[in-house]
């Protein structure tokens, strides 16, 4: 471009003499010579300082080409700079992450230590099945409740972050499974073993409104494999109302291999749990967790009929047990 702009001021400077040269000059012919004596030094002044107006031009075009190619580097630099944070970041997340998961794994510990301890104090009030269970099968972590109507019980189911699928088999059912802090069935084995003895059951429950409600059952009692973990509860009691367990008593326990309801229905596959399924439910407290206000259109949620009734998947559930002879 500037070579360009240059070779047609040339051109008009060209012209512009050619012109002022001309014989024929109509106002002053006899001063031919003096006009064009000055005109021509006047074009090339002109001409030299656009030439050096372009050489300025063209000099700031290519500082300001060299300013961008900075600039380029400069923004290439910055996005390094950010990626290598971002993966600092990320390297810092991870240990953060292992730490939590490292701590959690002490907790886990600690309360299994408090567990003993409880067991070996109070001459196994709560967690008395700790000892028990730990010489039968090797280890069992149980979540004590201390406080809730005296104390003393042991949890053996917990819905209250839908992380962990309730949709298992029979042999996982069996055994448990789930984390101790989180949500998990504790294994019908074990609750088997737990409920050998008289045994009291109190369901804890919380909508998404935040109401609580409970019901508890005296003689709570689960049969063992060969009777398929079958249900037996005693009497009613609790503030929920109605009483949405009692249809599911004297019922074997089902799971989406093993079908032992009363229904032609598969009712654990209907109602996509593990749960002592008679055709099918008045109760589905192993059901599919459904998220804030996502009201369950499938009837397979954690319902409890009679207080939100079958289309409602609760927030929170908690089942626990302790000795009917347990005194706070
Ligand atoms: C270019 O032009 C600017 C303003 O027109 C002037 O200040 C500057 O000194 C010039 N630079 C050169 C290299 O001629
Ligand atoms: C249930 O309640 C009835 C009447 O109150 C009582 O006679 C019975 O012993 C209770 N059964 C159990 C298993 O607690
Ligand atoms: C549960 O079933 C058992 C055995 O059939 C019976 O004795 C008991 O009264 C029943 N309990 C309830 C609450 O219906
Ligand atoms: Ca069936």
């Amino acid at each position: 471009m500037p070579k360009k702009t240059l070779s047609a001021m040339a051109w008009l400077c060209i012209f512009i003499v050619a012109f002022v040269g001309h014989p024929v000059w109509p106002q002053k012919p006899p001063k031919r010579k003096t006009p064009a004596e000055l005109t021509v030094p006047a074009c090339c002044e002109e001409a030299k300082e656009l030439k050096a107006q372009i050489a300025n031009l063209s000099s700031l075009l290519s500082e300001l080409s060299q300013k961008q190619e900075r600039d380029w580097v400069s923004v290439v630099m910055q996005v390094m700079e950010l990626e290598s944070s971002s993966k600092r970041m990320e390297s810092r997340l991870t240990a953060a992450e292992s730490k939590f998961s490292e701590m959690n794994n002490q907790i886990d510990i600690m309360q299994l230590q408090a567990a003993q301890t409880v067991t070996q104090t109070s001459a196994g009030r709560c967690c008395l099945s700790w000892r028990v269970l730990s010489r039968a099968l090797s280890l069992l972590q149980v979540f004590c409740d201390m406080e809730t109507s005296g104390g003393g019980w042991t949890i053996i189911q917990r819905r209250k972050s839908g992380l962990v699928s309730f949709y298992r088999d029979w042999k996982q059912y069996k055994q448990g499974f789930g984390s101790i802090r989180g949500d998990f069935w504790l294994g019908n084995e074990h609750i088997h073993r737990l409920s050998r003895r008289p045994t009291r059951l109190r369901v804890e429950m919380e909508d998404w409104e935040g109401t609580k409600r409970h019901a508890e059952y005296s003689r709570f009692a689960l049969g063992n494999e060969l009777n398929s973990y079958r249900l037996f509860l005693g009497n009613y009691s609790g503030s929920v109302g109605n009483d949405a367990l009692s249809y599911h008593n004297n019922t074997a326990f089902s799971t989406k291999d093993k079908d032992n309801d009363n229904c032609l229905d598969k009712c654990a596959q209907l109602r996509k749990g593990g749960y002592w399924y008679n055709c099918c439910t008045d109760s589905n407290l192993n059901g599919v967790y459904y998220l804030l206000g996502e009201h369950n259109k499938h009837l397979d949620g954690i319902t409890w009929y009679g207080w939100h009734g079958s289309s409602y998947s609760l927030k929170r559930v908690e089942m626990k047990i302790r000795p009917e002879d347990f005194r706070p």
